[in-house]
């Protein structure tokens, strides 16, 4: 907690709002003016004598940095690490060696393929990257929500990158899967497959980042004090569970509210909401690392959880909201190679690209070699080298040595041996050609991405091929469409079978080998095991002057549920206020809706009518307070209830798929 706080300490020093100083320019000189720029009369040119507006003027021209090459989009919070019990039988990293040692964090999540100002909502993995501010040194886990990667190779990425991001002639379409580059990609590198499966399923139109699972995807080591390695995969699970939209639904809160994940991670750690995640991990014995019918070191495989299960390390809670965006979720930056003693890697070829490419990018990015000096990557614990110089220094080094060996300040900053903390790279003993060439135990494309689709619950694979049609669907090249589909025959030839009837493809399917293992890993279907709840979900009331919704508010408001009153018009109805009229308010921004009302005027009763059909079609939870309040289409159907109690019951259930009629 006390390197919690000076963290905090440190980052207010530079975030401290200047309220009640005077305004000055940047070298501390006095303005008594800030509105007018300097002229000839009050009708006449502008000097260039007027140095005050061109210092003005050139930061602001100078405001923007280059944006993220991937995972532009993002927002982040501040919290911290409880480590549940000593694990230095596996790792010596000091923060997991000590139950109830605290650790402060910053996580920041995003989406991958957008540019800064896209939308949330839309289909696509989510970053999730964490930086421990331990008293060892900033350790940073930079994962996605999705187990697996869509390339096995670093080099690639590039490749990738261009496939997914806008097309280069017409930067078209923003945020989005669905075009030709991509699928061609896909069809064109099949060790694609397993991720693709994840990326067509619901986990790519999260819910909320307070409902997604961490992965770091590649395999690390964890040594311990006695020099024992084991391989290890790192996860978080978050104590909501996990939960999605669905996709009608993302694709219109893209319109209603592109802000839609970072106002809600913003607006539940206002409300005392904290996110939390549990930290866990996976473990293989070095000894073990073939033992699999999947090579270890692939980022297209997981590790099924029933085979290598979870060891739950400890948890971290996100409790602070940033205090200035730019300074705090724009300049973090992250590194796969910010490790602590006790955390080290593995072969995995994604991983070692990985490696290079993240300093290179905080170099052009934050304009330099000195980003670890801003105060949102600054370490909390001292740090001495003798680097020195390069752009935006910050520090003032004293004396007159900076390199090593010396003696002239006594062969300081000295290296530290491994038994006093000192980092010392796991001694793998390595023996190869040099060779461009991929691994054997790489070349199996196919095998998981069918261990995922036979792990999946009615719903979820309908969800599934109601995305490939959507994706698949606006692609223009039929070539690309038939490439596809026999791409995917060899998962299952159900799921190609339907895609190329919807998009229009002919082909022979049933001379493709469809992959034939029918082992299933229930961990990673969303639905087999759904955590129910309903604290902090969002409910919409419609109310208005008639009847008295206060009694409804305060259950559902004791049950933890956060809820926005609409109505024809914002302001006071009786004893409560109504934050929305039907125009500021949309039916996919919310997780629920209780009806506590008709309107006499037939436009404003259609407009209920209409936010009704909507929450009915993505089949969340409808409440209402009077018999006649309720649609008579709907009032049998399942998750439409009578009552406030009987609303809370039905709304801790995520979506009510059983609907009839529903076309969300
Ligand atoms: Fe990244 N990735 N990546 N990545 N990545 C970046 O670094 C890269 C990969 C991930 O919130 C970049 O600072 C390569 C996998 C996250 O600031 C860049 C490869 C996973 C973030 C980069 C991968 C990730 C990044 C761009 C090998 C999941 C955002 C800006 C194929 C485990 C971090 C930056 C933040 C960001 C390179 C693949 C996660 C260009 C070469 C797999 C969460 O350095």
């Amino acid at each position: 907690m006390e390197q919690h706080n000076k963290k905090k300490e440190q980052l207010e020093q530079h975030t401290v709002e200047d309220r009640d100083k005077a305004l000055t320019t940047n070298q501390g000189l006095k303005m008594s003016e800030d509105e007018f720029s300097l002229k000839v009369g009050d009708r006449g040119p502008t000097i260039m004598e007027d140095f005050h507006f061109r210092e003005k003027m050139t930061h602001f021209d100078h405001e923007r940095i280059p944006e993220r090459v991937v995972h532009a989009r993002g927002t982040a919070a501040h919290g911290y690490f409880e480590c549940y019990e000593d694990a230095s039988d596996i790792t010596m990293a000091d923060f997991l060696s000590e139950k109830g040692k605290q650790t402060p964090v910053f996580v920041r999540f995003s989406t991958v393929a957008g540019s800064r100002g896209s939308a949330d909502s839309v289909r696509d993995a989510r970053g999730f990257a964490t930086k421990f501010y331990t008293d060892e040194g900033n350790y940073d886990l930079v994962g996605n929500n999705i187990p697996v990667f869509f390339i096995q190779d670093a080099i690639k990425f590039p490749d990738f990158v261009h496939a997914v991001k806008p097309e280069p002639h017409n930067e078209i379409p923003q945020a989005q899967s669905a075009h030709d580059t991509f699928w061609d990609f896909v069809a064109n590198n099949q060790e694609s497959a397993h991720m693709v499966m994840w990326h067509m399923s619901d986990r790519s139109i999260p819910r909320s980042y307070r409902m997604m699972e961490g992965f770091g995807v590649n395999t690390y080591r964890f040594v311990n004090k006695e020099g024992v390695a084991h391989f290890v995969k790192l996860h978080w699970k978050p104590v909501l569970g996990v939960h999605s939209l669905v996709w009608d639904e993302a694709q219109k809160v893209a319109g209603k509210d592109p802000d839609f994940h970072r106002r809600d991670l913003y607006d539940a750690i206002e409300l005392g909401n904290y996110p939390q995640y549990e930290l866990a991990v996976q473990v293989i014995p070095e000894e073990q690392e073939f033992s699999f019918d999947f090579d270890i070191l692939d980022p297209t495989k997981i590790w099924p959880e029933e085979q290598v299960p979870l060891r739950k390390l400890g948890m971290m809670t996100l409790n602070r909201n940033v205090d200035n965006f730019f300074a705090e979720t724009e300049q973090v930056a992250f590194h796969v190679g910010h490790v602590v003693p006790g955390i080290d890697f593995s072969n995995d070829p994604l991983l070692q690209g990985r490696l290079f490419s993240y300093t290179d990018t905080q170099l052009i990015r934050l304009g330099g070699p000195n980003f670890h000096e801003l105060p949102i990557n600054k370490p909390v614990c001292p740090f001495h080298n003798n680097q020195r110089d390069g752009y935006n220094r910050q520090t003032i080094n004293r004396g007159q040595v900076s390199y090593h060996q010396n003696s002239l300040q006594n062969n300081t900053p000295n290296p530290v041996p491994r038994e006093q903390g000192g980092y010392e790279h796991y001694q793998e003993k390595v023996d190869g050609r040099k060779i461009r060439a991929r691994s054997e135990g790489f070349k199996d494309h196919f095998s998981q991405a069918r261990l995922f689709w036979n792990s999946m619950t009615p719903v979820e694979k309908e969800h599934i091929v109601k995305a490939f049609c959507f994706e698949v669907g606006k692609v223009q090249s039929m070539d690309v469409r038939k490439q596809v589909v026999e791409m995917f025959a060899h998962v299952s030839h159900e799921l190609a079978a339907t895609l190329a009837k919807k998009v229009g493809v002919t082909t022979t399917i049933d001379t493709i080998p469809e992959e034939t293992n029918t082992k299933q890993s229930p961990a990673v279907s969303m639905y087999t095991n759904p955590v129910r709840f309903v604290e902090t979900k969002k409910v919409a009331v419609i109310a208005n002057e008639q009847y008295d919704v206060t009694p409804a508010i305060k259950a559902l408001e004791a049950a933890g549920i956060v809820v926005e009153v609409v109505s024809d018009h914002q302001g006071q109805l009786n004893d409560v206020t109504s934050d929305h009229t039907f125009e500021t308010a949309s039916p996919v921004l919310y997780d629920g809706l209780v009806v506590a009302a008709t309107f006499e005027d037939a436009q404003t009763q259609r407009k209920v009518e209409t936010f009704i059909d909507e929450v009915y079609n993505h089949y969340k939870a409808i409440g209402y307070t009077h018999e006649d309040f309720v649609l008579a289409a709907y009032s049998e159907a399942p998750g439409v209830v009578s009552g406030v109690e009987s609303f809370i019951e039905a709304l801790a259930t995520d979506r009510h798929f059983d609907r009839d009629y529903a076309i969300g």
